[in-house]
């Protein structure tokens, strides 16, 4: 199975669920930049503030800030491969990461991205129910996802790297649909 991977898709299309599960089965580092960033604003950190104001927002929050989290959590990573979970969300992210992973000589091999329609996003996410988990929030959040991390569909398709899973339905038949289209 393909060993270093990036999980696409909108806010609640179950990247988490499907990460945490992938990454238990085939010993992977699981880095989610939005549980990287919830831990630094439950730290209390300067840098926590910051970025709890944006999240709670449904915006993204800065690249510069977002990139120093991945490089210091894949750097001296000495687990079989790694999945990155929400990230990237932008092309400035995507270009700088591929910048890290050329200098580590650790090329993604494969990108999954999980689709589901709007409505069914919303209800996941209102049932979830997390500060940025209400409606307002979450259609910013969608708005924010098309703007922004779509364009990241066309990159890694011409890439030759990506794959596409209907997310919807049971968890564990979406996660068999993610082995087979990794296998
Ligand atoms: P994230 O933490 O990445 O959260 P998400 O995209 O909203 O959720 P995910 O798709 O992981 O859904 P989950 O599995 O939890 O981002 C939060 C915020 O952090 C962003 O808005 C942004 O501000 C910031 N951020 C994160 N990364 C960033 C970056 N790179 N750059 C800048 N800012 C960044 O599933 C959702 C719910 O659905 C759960 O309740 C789950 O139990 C349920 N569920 C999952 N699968 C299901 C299924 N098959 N059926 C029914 N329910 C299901």
């Amino acid at each position: 199975m393909k060993k270093r991977l990036l999980f696409l898709g909108p806010p609640g299309a179950g990247k988490g669920t499907q990460a945490e599960m992938l990454c238990k089965s085939h010993d992977l580092l699981h880095l989610s930049t939005g549980d990287l960033l919830r831990e630094e604003v439950a730290s209390g950190s300067a840098l926590g503030l910051e970025a709890a104001a944006v999240m709670e927002r449904g915006e993204l929050v800065s690249d510069h800030l977002v990139l120093s989290i991945v490089e210091n959590n894949l750097i001296g990573n000495n687990q079989k491969g790694w999945l990155l979970d929400g990230f990237p969300r932008n092309v400035v992210q995507a270009k700088a990461l591929k910048v890290l992973l050329d200098k580590i000589k650790q090329p993604i091999d494969g990108v999954v991205l999980l689709e589901l329609d709007d409505e069914s996003l919303i209800q996941r996410l209102l049932g979830r129910g997390r500060i940025d988990d209400n409606e307002e929030v979450i259609r910013r959040r969608l708005g924010v996802y098309r703007e922004q991390t779509i364009p990241l569909i066309n990159y890694y398709s011409n890439q030759g790297l990506l794959k596409s899973v209907k997310a919807h339905g049971e968890i564990n038949h979406i996660a068999i649909l993610i082995a087979e289209v990794l296998s």
